[in-house]
């Protein structure tokens, strides 16, 4: 299985993330990728591969345009408007008040664009975005060539940008991005299997009126877990996409015995719906030891997962999405992609 990776990556390297009151070093960081790409090549699989530069086209097809101009500029006019630290959201539009009219002042925009106050922009954040979902798109480009996986070793993570908010680690929809590749290259039905600790609201959101690309995520419950607002069960999809929406929220301290029935189940309805490419939506902090997470699953559990998605026989894309407990994510990422590959 080919391994599509940027440097670029590095670009993104904020100092800051706001957890409990207090700024402390971001949990998404750059190291994470190292341990990726060390267990890699340390398990034989070896080909690692750069993406050429982001399809831009494709990227505008779909986010909206003045959040991409936002995405870009941030920097920038934070910096000209004096601000001394990164890129932070404190304002938001809230229940009742405007949400069609992003502000001019800087400190307001951010909010508008933001679904979450966590995740600092940074001057090499837009670069590095745009880097992640370039391996997103040589990965699928892959695959749709006829290879019967690829691994997008994408960072920043995606399942949470929405067409126009960032937030949770997110800044574009890398998984959304190669689902709709799939179908510009021929494939009638796609789907997006979220195996990330949270729940991948961004691409939920982009999806949920699609009747052609099935939506399934396995995530901590919304009571109990970020993003806190979308997640729950009776979310399903709407108009043409009704049905098309499969949420599989879990309580604090689920173990792989229930997880990996939620797992059949989505398997099963995936194959229910035809699917002709699978996109997963790869996070690996369902982990027992992840810092921020509260699932029970161990190293051995991701092995297990990735044989059972790969018993679906699709030609299959992995984008990489979170996990923190950075010196067991190698293993546990590398574990799922040799589980798919021996089934
Ligand atoms: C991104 B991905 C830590 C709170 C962190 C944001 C989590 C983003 C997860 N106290 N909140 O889905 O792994
Ligand atoms: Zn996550």
């Amino acid at each position: 299985m080919r391994t599509f990776f940027s440097e670029d990556h590095r670009r993104h390297f904020p100092q800051a993330e706001l957890n409990g009151g207090q700024f402390v070093t971001p949990f998404e960081r750059p190291s994470r990728v190292e341990y990726v790409l060390n267990r890699l090549k340390e398990c034989g699989l070896a080909d690692i591969v750069a993406p050429g530069a982001a399809d831009m086209e494709a990227i505008r097809a779909l986010c909206a345009p003045d959040y991409l101009d936002f995405l870009e500029t941030a920097w920038t006019e934070w910096k000209a408007a004096g601000m001394a630290g990164e890129v932070i959201a404190a304002n938001f539009p809230a229940r009742r008040m405007q949400t069609a009219r992003p502000p001019r002042d800087i400190d307001g925009k951010v909010g508008y664009y933001a679904l979450a106050s966590e995740t600092a922009i940074t001057a090499g954040t837009w670069i590095a975005a745009l880097s992640s979902a370039a391996s997103a798109q040589a990965a699928q480009a892959h695959v749709a060539a006829g290879a019967k996986a690829a691994f997008a070793l994408c960072r920043p993570p995606g399942h949470h940008a929405t067409a126009d908010m960032y937030g949770g680690y997110c800044f574009i929809n890398n998984a959304a991005l190669a689902a709709e590749a799939f179908r510009r290259d021929g494939a009638e039905r796609v789907a997006v299997l979220d195996i990330d600790f949270h729940h991948g609201n961004g691409t939920q959101d982009i999806l949920y009126g699609r009747g052609d690309i099935f939506f399934a995520s396995l995530h901590g419950a919304p009571e109990d877990a970020f993003p806190y607002f979308l997640g729950y069960a009776d979310e399903t999809g709407s108009g043409d996409g009704e049905g098309a929406t499969a949420n599989y929220p879990m309580s604090p301290g689920t173990g792989y015995d229930v997880w990996s029935g939620a797992l059949d189940d989505a398997l099963a309805r995936i194959r229910g719906f035809g699917a002709e490419a699978l996109v997963v939506s790869l996070g690996v902090d369902a982990y027992k030891d992840d810092p921020i997470s509260f699932f029970k699953l161990d190293s051995p559990d991701f092995t297990d997962a990735g044989r059972r998605i790969g018993t679906l026989g699709l030609p299959t894309l992995f984008c990489m999405e979170g996990g923190y407990a950075v010196e067991a994510v190698g293993i546990n990422v590398v574990n799922v992609l040799e589980g798919f590959l021996d089934a």
